[in-house]
């Protein structure tokens, strides 16, 4: 077989004190953290598209990067050799996951057949590799955005052909995600918004909505998909207002719909941000509801307002994110999937390995912090004692409901005004600090 990184070499754990920018300082996948290997903690992923169909075009200008392996055709050959080299790269950065569109791995045909059987073709393969190196998919998904028969949605499209056609789509991405024995399936609402409610029946296309998850939970039942169901949330971009807005609103949308059984949440750091929250309060948001599924690990640029897909190198923001993810106990089967992009300044082959790596040691890094808070139980403790009114006396009977308005009353006017208590902070940010270097 064809090398396609041929200068490349398989990435190590070297420690922290190396100086290699090729080699793992933090991520070192057999060892045990909090009595479980750290490649079972972060179970990280290549996201297709942007790995390997980014090309660094951007509104304003062409491609950038060149790929020796890919002839910028849309043959079936072609898309089978992207296919070897993701093979090739997931081996040598170590990574046991990849996602992926039905669209970024097949080229569309003529017609649903046409795109379907190039499907099939691509799935071989992928099939073969994920057999020969034991790598797999985490997840599979739909690209129902980019065609422009989609441009005014695709289930909540107020053409019915649409819906339907949207509905064959991922009744195939079902299909194939289950042939590759993906772990979950998501669903990114790209276009499932609106640009103006001038010609918006909002609650029609939400009801339509609703409709196709139910659809797509019936279609998963009948043939049997054991993955998990995802959605991923994004308050706007493409469209100016997105229904699945952030974890709170889809929680709640889930849950009116009685799908809330049905379906767990992929969150994505940058739609997080984009909806004005942080990284941090979208996971803890879904994990408090028991439906934090799965993550895409990007970052955004906050100077700039869009989705720009960043590897997350940030030390802190991880750390974060691993607080959430290590305190309800694992992401299994969901993962960290690298929904990000390189700049599209860097511009060679290698800086496809230096994101995964800077991206990955991040997140191991973010790992272990967050497992020596917790470990060393002095910020779960403040937190604790901060509520611990709450344990005994008045506090524990208003969290039982065994009291009422008037009890409290009377043990105002027994008691008196509250002291007022430190909310101390800085304190924390300081011992924060402790543990991040
Ligand atoms: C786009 C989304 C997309 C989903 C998969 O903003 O992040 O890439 O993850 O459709
Ligand atoms: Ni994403
Ligand atoms: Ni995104």
């Amino acid at each position: 077989m064809a090398e396609y990184f041929p200068g490349l070499k398989k990435v190590e754990y070297e420690g922290p004190e190396s100086k290699n920018v090729f080699a793992f300082r933090y991520y070192n996948p057999e060892e045990e953290i909090m009595g479980k290997k750290m490649k079972d903690h972060l179970r990280f992923s290549v996201a297709y598209w942007h790995t390997f169909r980014g090309s660094g075009a951007d509104p304003f200008g062409a491609a950038t990067m060149d790929r020796p392996w890919d002839d910028g055709s849309d043959s079936i050959e072609n898309a089978q050799n992207r296919m070897r080299a993701n093979f090739e790269m997931l081996e040598k950065l170590n990574i046991d996951y990849y996602c992926f569109h039905d669209r970024d791995i097949a080229p569309q045909g003529a017609s649903l057949e046409e795109s379907n059987e190039n499907l099939d073709k691509v799935v071989a393969v992928a099939k073969e590799l994920q057999a020969q190196t034991g790598k797999k998919l985490l997840w599979g998904t739909a690209n129902l955005f980019s065609n422009p028969r989609f441009m005014n949605g695709a289930s909540t499209n107020p053409d019915a052909h649409v819906f339907a056609y949207a509905a064959a789509q991922v009744k195939k991405a079902l299909e194939v995600t289950q042939e590759l024995g993906g772990e979950n399936y998501v669903f990114w609402g790209g276009r499932e918004g609106y640009m103006t409610l001038l010609n918006t029946d909002m609650k029609r296309e939400l009801a339509h909505l609703a409709r196709f998850l139910q659809m797509a939970v019936d279609y998963k039942k009948k043939i049997a998909f054991g993955g998990t169901l995802l959605i991923e949330p994004k308050p706007k971009e493409p469209t100016t207002h997105q229904y699945d807005f952030d974890a709170a609103t889809v929680i709640s949308f889930l849950k009116s719909n009685n799908l809330d059984t049905e379906f767990k949440l992929n969150i994505e750091a940058n739609h997080a941000t984009l909806a004005g929250h942080s990284f941090e309060h979208d996971l803890q948001t879904a994990s408090d509801a028991g439906l934090l599924g799965s993550i895409d690990a990007n970052t955004g640029n906050l100077l700039l307002g869009w989705d720009t897909d960043q590897f997350n190198m940030d030390i802190r923001s991880a750390t974060a994110a691993m607080l959430v993810v290590l305190n309800q106990g694992g992401l299994a089967p969901g993962g960290l999937n690298f929904d990000a992009k390189l700049r599209r300044e860097s511009t060679d082959v290698e800086d496809m390995f230096l994101a995964h790596i800077g991206g990955m040691d991040a997140f191991a890094q973010g790992l272990r912090t967050a497992a020596q808070i917790i470990e060393d139980g002095v910020i779960p403790g403040m937190v604790k004692e901060r509520y611990s009114s709450y344990d005994s006396g008045i506090g524990a009977k208003i969290e039982s409901g065994t009291t009422e308005f008037t009890e409290l009353e009377t043990y105002i006017k027994e008691n008196g005004e509250p002291q007022g208590k430190s909310g101390k902070q800085e304190k924390y940010e300081i011992i924060l600090n402790q543990y991040l270097h």
